[in-house]
């Protein structure tokens, strides 16, 4: 497997470099392929091509992606262009190409034609999904692709507390999992009445059941399993009446189309938590339910120890599990504590706990917890060399759907193939993906609105990465020696001035507007904090330079930015349920408060 990452995807781009038409940078394949293998010389897709698509394929994902990629095929051409999967007579001759792993495809252009041969039907779809972002080059290069994911699920769980994602939203996640070849979408929103307590026993009301419908057969044109989660452990009693009403809930949902299912027991205490209960149920579940319909995907749980911290090994609780739930039943795990990052030892610890390789819930981006922050940073800290010991990398996203995309999209590169996954590079595209026409802007404003603060989880990120050594120069020579360091007055100044550039331009952008609607809020306090920042510079250069009426000026537009971004915070926290709003809150705007009271200090106002 290690040998097959030898990634010839960099030769590739140099070659693209010298092409005068082509953004040459822009061209990587998403995610990361296992094996490019391009050359110089391109080939562009004749009017008449003939097209072959294998018999398994009918009434697939791949096959309905294919008719719309070429519509107008002919019967005989000199280009022909043949899709299968194993055991096709379509690609016969390249069935020793393709990889062993599942999901795998190997695909070939050349002069002749074009070759998409999968493991599967799933791989099949992949292969034609990185046939797609190829076709959108400005030229066609002949290449060579034997790929496959590292990691055998990988996708997300709408887990978190707060607004669940509408139906829009979702759609569109859906055809984005797709593309960016994520299997799995777990439906587990914590404030669906209907997926936890009270009315978990309850059938959907019919509204809400035909919008199911529609997600799964979303789901299944992006060849993605759609599970959906039940959360009953808050009020679920151990009898035969609340059994069975479980059991018909699940029937109810698979007359809805869904084939895959799950239980949750997060988050919950008292007579719901019984290791021994939840084991019954879920074997009951397995056998009953899973086993009796065949057509079910493997069952999954999650566990009210779902994480170290939250373990207490003497109780038995995980070894119950491990011992006795069956060992189909996928266990899901958060890793040491509940928001963390997942490497060896994470996985040495819980695995032989759980007799199985766990099926990772990867607690970011969600920000239920820290609901005034926008999580926007790069994907980093997993080990990249835990894919052979996890079942699945699935992400719980922030209610911010559009948002949540950036860290999707590496997260989906990662678990596709973490050795060659680059978590810098990784985060530029996936903005630029996001909004191609402004991602400078969008780069500028993800950079700064990244961390999460203190918070009960302890976890951080990362945030004005680039900007933070000339802060730290500003601040320490002016609140040290009241001296103003001009070089890095300049670089913050500089900064200022593409934050509040980058917040306009975003804000009047229509490229993205479900991304622009999600993160309006932040965009406009961005916009007061670049112009605080700025102002606060004024205020110094005129302190320093014994200007006081421009030191005035400038000291009473910063006191008036300080009060309109309170004021934002308050707007967006009235109903209780809206989270306030910060930006540049770890090194930004610390600093321009610091400077902005030293230089009050130093005045003696
Ligand atoms: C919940 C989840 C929530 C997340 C972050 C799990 C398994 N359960 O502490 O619904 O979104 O943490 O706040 C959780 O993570 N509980």
């Amino acid at each position: 497997m290690v040998l097959m990452k030898n990634m010839v995807l960099l030769l590739c781009i140099l070659f693209l470099c010298s092409w005068a038409e082509a953004d040459a940078q822009d061209f990587h394949l998403q995610p990361t392929p296992q094996k490019y293998v391009g050359s110089e010389d391109s080939v562009s897709i004749p009017a008449k091509y003939s097209l072959q698509v294998g018999a398994a394929l009918q009434g697939s994902a791949a096959e309905q992606l294919v008719a719309g990629l070429f519509p107008d095929a002919a019967v005989t051409a000199d280009f022909s262009v043949s899709i299968g999967m194993k055991g096709d007579k379509s690609i016969r001759k390249y069935a020793a190409r393709i990889p062993k792993q599942a999901e795998g495809y190997y695909l070939k252009i050349d002069k002749e034609g074009i070759v998409v041969a999968g493991a599967d039907r799933r791989g099949v779809f992949y292969g034609v999904q990185t046939l797609v972002q190829l076709i959108a080059l400005p030229k066609l290069p002949l290449a060579e692709v034997t790929d496959y994911p590292d990691v055998p699920y990988r996708g997300v769980v709408e887990g978190f507390y707060g607004v669940p994602w509408s139906r829009e939203a979702r759609l569109s996640q859906l055809d984005f999992y797709g593309r960016n070849k994520m299997n799995i979408y777990i439906y587990g929103p914590k404030d669906d009445p209907y997926h936890s307590s009270p009315n978990w026993r309850k059938p959907y009301p019919a509204q809400e059941a035909e919008q199911l419908k529609e997600l799964v057969e979303c789901a299944r044109r992006n060849e993605v399993l759609f599970y959906w989660a039940i959360h009953p452990g808050k009020d679920i009693r151990w009898n035969t009446e609340d059994r069975n009403l479980l059991m018909e809930k699940f029937e109810s949902m698979y007359r809805l189309g869904i084939r895959a299912f799950a239980v949750f027991f997060d988050d919950i205490s008292g007579e719901g938590t019984s290791a021994e209960k939840q084991v019954e149920l879920l074997n009951d579940i397995y056998h009953n339910f899973v086993k009796a319909k065949g057509d079910v995907a493997p069952l999954l749980m999650c566990p009210t120890e779902y994480n170290r911290l939250w373990t207490k090994l003497e109780g038995g609780y995980l070894a119950t599990l491990g011992g006795k739930l069956h060992p189909d039943i996928g266990i899901l795990w958060t890793g040491d504590k509940v928001v963390a990052c997942i490497d060896k030892p994470t996985m040495q610890f819980v695995n032989p706990l759980l007799k199985r390789k766990a099926f990772i819930w990867w607690n970011f981006p969600v920000s239920d917890y820290v609901r005034d922050r926008l999580l926007l940073g790069a994907v980093y800290g997993n080990g990249t060399d835990i894919d052979d010991d996890i079942s699945a990398f699935i992400s719980n996203p922030m209610e911010h759907a559009e948002a949540s995309k950036i860290a999707l999209f590496s997260i989906a590169d990662y678990a596709w193939n973490m050795d060659a996954y680059k978590s810098d590079a990784s985060w530029r595209r996936a903005v630029r993906y996001l909004m191609p026409g402004h991602a400078a802007a969008l780069q500028v404003f993800a950079s700064h609105n990244s961390d999460l603060g203190g918070n009960e989880h302890d976890f951080r990120r990362e945030e004005s990465e680039q900007i933070r050594p000339a802060l730290e120069r500003l601040l320490d020579a002016y609140c040290r020696e009241g001296k103003r360091e001009v070089a890095a007055a300049s670089a913050v100044t500089e900064e200022c001035e593409r934050m509040i550039a980058s917040a306009d331009l975003l804000l009047a952008s229509d490229e993205n507007p479900a991304l622009i609607k999600e993160i309006t809020p932040w965009l406009m306090q961005f916009k007061l904090l670049g112009e605080y920042g700025r102002e606060v510079l004024c205020m110094l250069a005129a302190q320093c330079d014994g200007k006081k009426t421009e030191l005035e000026k400038a000291a009473s537009h910063a006191k008036a930015l300080q009060v309109l971004m309170t004021k934002i915070d308050a707007t967006y926290n009235q109903n209780g349920f809206q989270p306030g709003v910060k930006t540049g809150s770890c090194h930004l705007k610390p600093a321009f408060d610091r400077l902005y009271q030293e230089v009050v200090r130093r005045t003696g106002k």
